[in-house]
């Protein structure tokens, strides 16, 4: 009987491993997970809402005045949000897209955040006007804050 105890202790290691791994998967999830699914929760919102405003600066779709603005508006809302999006619990968070440089460079990432909404704010006001020049540049004026910052922090 003694040469079977390893592999009682083998199975009961390995019962004890998947029953934690279970109880960790099916378990609420960590502030930092609950964090990271608020920030991407966050940019789908102004992700979906920039499609159509690039695809009518582009010249891809008709612009619409009133469809542009509402969109320009529900960015404008949002991105305010991000401040809260990168609590230091989410420093070493799973399946994020975020540069670790961030954190030695949290004025930098911030500043670049304010600007960003700073930037969305103006388009909304631009956009209200209805003038599609001035919706217009100030929309890539707010794309070239999101995408400076992704060049900076954001992996691939
Ligand atoms: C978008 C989107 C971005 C920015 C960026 C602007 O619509 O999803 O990440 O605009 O491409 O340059």
């Amino acid at each position: 009987m003694s040469s079977s105890r390893p592999l009682v202790a083998t199975l009961v290691a390995a019962s004890s491993l998947l029953v934690a791994t279970l109880a960790h998967g099916q378990g609420a999830p960590s502030r930092a997970e609950q964090a990271l699914k608020y920030r991407k929760a966050v940019y789908q919102v102004i992700a979906w809402n920039f499609g159509p405003m690039g695809a009518m600066a582009q010249g891809k779709l008709p612009y619409d005045a009133k469809e542009f603005a509402l969109r320009a508006e529900r960015v404008a809302a949002v991105a305010p949000l991000l401040a809260e999006a990168y609590p230091a619990e989410t420093k070493d968070v799973a399946n994020s897209k975020l540069k670790p440089q961030m954190w030695d460079n949290r004025a930098d990432f911030d500043a670049r955040l304010k600007d960003m909404v700073d930037r969305s704010a103006a388009l909304a006001v631009a956009s209200k006007t209805g003038d599609f020049a001035k919706a217009k540049a100030a929309f890539f004026e707010t794309g070239n804050t999101c995408k400076g910052c992704h060049d900076k922090y954001r992996a691939d």
